[in-house]
């Protein structure tokens, strides 16, 4: 929220004029504006000192509102009207705000001049985020027959720091379960706008295995400390020319089963292996 400080000003003023006794009161317009940091990564005790406000000896601070104080975010500063001492509450994330602004308002000790003076702190992103995997696994199925270099499976994920190095981040290959003989999967290491495209290299032989697991990482390239998470890709390596498989018995006592779809997209794919843990309900046809 942009505050006009001219605004302020003249409400403030109107305020003031609507008693008679101060009819005389003058106004000063004195914007003085200072500005802190604030660290997002500040991972010590609250409360902490920060900083100190210079207040003029002559000046009776007699409020201290705005951003950290009596608004969002709330109860975050105490600056002592006296020593002008600052004093951190808690902490503050930088993807909520990125700058708070106060209002000082005092009068002068002697001759009761009204003196405002706005003060800033810009809070310094750090990297407390990690780049997140818009799902927390993905499976594909291809074909035996893909060819290297095609494109398997897109993953996406975002990063919500700010700076550039914090919220940039590269993907890898953590591990593939089982591991492959005579070809290797791999992943654009620099996303395009955040998306990652999972290919391999070499031959692809389903006798070898059926399934691969992937465990793929993005990190991010924040310092002092890269912040990552991974997830989980299942690739099902189906044959490129068998029949379509015979299903058998699937259905009890009549109606079919709606809640049981099947695994794979493909019409014509053969049924996969079931996962552990779930009834098998058909049966592969027979190989010739
Ligand atoms: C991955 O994304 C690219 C670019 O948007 C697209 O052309 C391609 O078809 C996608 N690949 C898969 C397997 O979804
Ligand atoms: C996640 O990203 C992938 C690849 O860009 C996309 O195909 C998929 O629909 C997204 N999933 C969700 C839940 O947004
Ligand atoms: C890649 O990222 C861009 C921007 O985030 C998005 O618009 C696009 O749909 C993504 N493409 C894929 C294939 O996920
Ligand atoms: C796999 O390849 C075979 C033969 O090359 C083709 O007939 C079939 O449609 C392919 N299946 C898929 C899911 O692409
Ligand atoms: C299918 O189930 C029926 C009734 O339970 C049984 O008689 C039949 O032999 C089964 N067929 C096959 C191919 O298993
Ligand atoms: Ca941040
Ligand atoms: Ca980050």
């Amino acid at each position: 929220m942009e505050i006009n400080p001219r605004c302020l000003f003249m409400i403030l003023s109107l305020g003031v004029q609507l008693s008679p006794a101060e009819f005389l009161l003058r106004q000063k317009r004195n914007w003085i504006i200072q500005t802190f940091t604030i660290s997002e990564s500040y991972s010590g005790k609250f409360p902490y000192y920060l900083d100190r406000v210079d207040i003029d000896p002559n000046l009776n601070v007699f409020e201290i509102t705005g951003q950290g104080i009596n608004e969002e975010p709330r109860e975050l500063l105490e600056i002592n009207k006296k020593s002008g001492r600052v004093y951190v509450l808690g902490p503050v994330d930088y993807e909520k705000f990125q700058t708070l602004k106060l209002i000082i308002k005092a009068h002068s000790k002697n001759n009761q001049i009204l003196t405002q003076v706005g003060i800033n702190f810009e809070i310094i992103d750090a990297n407390d985020n990690p780049p997140i995997f818009n799902q927390t696994m993905y499976e594909t199925t291809i074909n035996e027959s893909t060819l290297q270099g095609t494109g398997l499976i897109n993953v996406t994920a975002t990063d919500h720091d700010s700076k550039e190095e914090n919220k940039n981040f590269i993907f890898s290959i953590d591990s593939v379960t089982p591991k492959p003989d005579d070809f290797e999967f791999f992943i654009n290491e620099v996303p395009n706008f955040n998306n990652g495209t999972i290919s391999f290299k070499g031959c692809l032989d389903r006798k070898k295995a059926d399934k691969y697991i992937l465990i793929v990482k993005a990190t991010d390239l924040g310092k002092p400390k890269p912040l990552s998470s991974s997830t989980t890709i299942t690739i099902y390596i189906e044959h490129g020319n068998r029949h379509r498989p015979v299903f058998m018995n699937q259905t009890v006592a009549g109606a079919p089963d709606s809640t049981e779809t099947p695994r794979r997209p493909s019409p014509q794919a053969p049924p996969p292996a079931p996962p552990e843990g779930t009834p098998r309900r058909s049966q592969p046809s027979q190989e010739t």
